[in-house]
């Protein structure tokens, strides 16, 4: 499998960081697995695992189970804030929100072929996570969402929303960094953000609380565009 290194290997895990992001939250009335399947039928080219109540163990289970399913759709899977499970499983990398694991540490546990991403809210934020080598950025919100309140559990609440101009502003900070846009991302707000730059459109409430996930991924894939949407 890891015929040219695992640089190479990373890189070519990056080069499938493009079109819709789909989050698997814990919030959803939904099974993960379930959400999981109907993501990559409507057209999801990454999906993160984020199931914060969720043991370790199920955690596990999950993204094993996922990992099949995105490896036969050749999509990405990430799991949100913990290394460990993400290597377990052999996932395509971790996502880390500002109180998670350093990057570096993150990269130690993980092994220098899996992705490293971050959420990052402002100018400072991004030039951390950039100057730290993370292999994506998430920047949000966008635009306003109820999912998320604040950049990490107790500390500041997130910044208003930055619109498509602050994205484009984002991507233009970040460089060579790919640019997930996040936060309150909709079929109906999408088409601007592949324009502004993003490299991805990530969502929870959009597609996890809908009552057909296939269907709103699919919607939200092909307003997104940005990198062959809606189903393989
Ligand atoms: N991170 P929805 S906004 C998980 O700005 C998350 O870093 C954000 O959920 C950030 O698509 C957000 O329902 C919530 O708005 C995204």
């Amino acid at each position: 499998m890891d015929l040219g290194g695992p640089q190479r290997v990373r890189a070519r895990r990056l080069s499938g960081m493009r079109g819709l992001y789909a989050i698997v939250d814990g919030s959803s009335p939904h099974d993960p697995i379930a959400l999981v399947s109907a993501f990559l039928r409507g057209g999801a080219q990454v999906v993160q695992l984020r199931l914060k109540q969720a043991g370790a163990r199920e955690l596990l289970r999950v993204a094993r189970e996922a990992g099949a399913l995105c490896i036969a759709r050749g999509a990405l899977l990430l799991v949100n804030d913990r290394p460990d499970v993400a290597r377990l499983a052999d996932a395509d990398g971790v996502h880390l929100g500002q109180d998670d694991l350093p990057i570096a540490d993150a990269r130690a546990v993980l092994g220098e072929d899996a992705l490293v991403g971050v959420s990052t809210h402002s100018d400072a934020e991004i030039d951390a996570a950039v100057a730290a080598g993370a292999d994506y950025i998430g920047f949000g919100p966008i635009f306003a969402t109820a999912t998320k309140k604040s950049t990490a559990p107790g500390a500041a609440p997130l910044p208003p929303p930055h619109g498509p101009g602050g994205l484009a502003l984002a991507v233009q900070r970040a460089g060579k960094v790919p640019v997930v846009a996040i936060g309150g991302i909709t079929a109906a707000n999408a088409a601007g953000l592949s324009q502004a730059g993003a490299a991805c459109a990530a969502a929870i409430g959009e597609l996890c609380l809908a009552p057909d996930p296939e269907a709103r991924a699919r919607a939200l894939a092909s307003a997104f565009g940005g990198g062959g949407a809606g189903g393989r």
